[in-house]
């Protein structure tokens, strides 16, 4: 595991809130959700029924094992299996259960976000697999996609599951798309996850859980500013409020001040007041339809070789190559 950026992460960590903080309106970046609280409650989010996303793809990979596992595969050089925000791996397993006992020639390499969730699915990997060639890292999207352009020397498949690219703006999701297919030669695939518009109800539904799982994991990033960089959030005094807009298909999470407050940061020394009401942004899930994918996939010079989705289309997974 590579932990000689984390100085680094952190300085960009302090840079991000100082500036989503001082900002008009006030915003976060979903990215920082993930330490080891986070990364729990995050289990905890995909183990809800209403949080239909997981068991989609669990459902298309599994239904599809044989056709992904087949087309990724190459038989004279075997292949690198990258996945950016692998997380607990549990979908991916699948796959790399099926390209293990077929005799794939591989190495899979889960990066993410998250120390405690490369460590841990290392570790998962090590027992469960231990035949398994792993090289895990811990880095963010942007920040590895350079180091990707290392991988070049046999085909290599890229995958991003979960609709994690929904974190992202349309603009920036093009240039995501866009990098990796830089990365890429022809004989590579990116395989990606990508929620689709559906009743906005379940939608809703999906972020705003009744037993509170979402609104703990949307209001740790402020326990995480207190606790790393010397905050003082009340972070009970803040409320998770979701929308979702079914014609943009975006679904955006606040945070939101139920009363003026004060706020200090030390490490940043920084203090910050709230109007009562006052919202911090956090998050936009994207969700999407097959003209909108085309279009991130022709901005960014990808082209759609195929697809998956399960029974209700409330889910796909799409194959793109340069
Ligand atoms: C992991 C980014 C795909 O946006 O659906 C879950 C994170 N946020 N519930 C999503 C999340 C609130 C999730 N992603």
């Amino acid at each position: 595991m590579d932990t000689k950026t984390q100085p680094q992460r952190n300085t960009a960590f302090k840079k991000e809130v100082f500036e989503g903080l001082t900002a008009s309106p006030k915003y976060l970046s979903s990215k920082y959700f993930y330490d080891k609280t986070g990364d729990k409650l995050f289990q905890d989010i995909m183990a809800m029924p209403s949080y239909y996303l997981t068991g989609c793809e669990l459902d298309i990979i599994s239904n599809n094992t044989f056709t992904i596992g087949e087309l990724f595969r190459d038989r004279e050089n075997g292949l690198d299996l990258i996945e950016l925000g692998a997380g607990d791996g549990k979908k991916t397993k699948v796959l790399l259960k099926y390209m293990a006992e077929n005799n794939f020639n591989f190495v899979y390499k889960p990066i993410d976000i998250s120390e405690n969730a490369v460590e841990l699915l290392s570790n998962n990997l090590a027992l469960e697999m231990p035949l398994l060639k792993v090289d895990a890292e811990v880095g963010e999207y942007f920040e590895v996609l350079e180091r990707l352009k290392g991988y070049n020397k046999r085909k290599k498949v890229i995958m991003v599951l979960g609709s994690n690219i929904g974190n992202l703006p349309h603009t920036k999701a093009i240039d995501f798309l866009s990098q990796l297919k830089d990365t890429m030669l022809s004989e590579d695939l990116l395989f990606m996850g990508f929620d689709q518009k559906k009743n906005p109800q379940t939608v809703l539904d999906a972020y705003n859980d009744e037993t509170g799982i979402t609104a703990a994991f949307n209001k740790n990033i402020l326990t995480r500013i207190n606790r790393e960089l010397g905050g003082n959030f009340e972070v009970e005094k803040f409320n998770h409020w979701e929308t979702y807009n079914p014609e943009t298909g975006t679904a955006k999470s606040f945070l939101v001040a139920s009363e003026a407050m004060e706020v200090t940061i030390e490490q940043l020394q920084l203090q910050i007041n709230f109007e009562q009401w006052e919202t911090i942004h956090t998050e936009i899930s994207q969700k999407y339809d097959d003209k909108t994918v085309s279009w991130l996939a022709e901005k960014a010079g990808l082209k759609i070789e195929t697809s998956f989705t399960d029974a209700n289309e409330y889910y796909k997974n799409y194959v793109f190559r340069k």
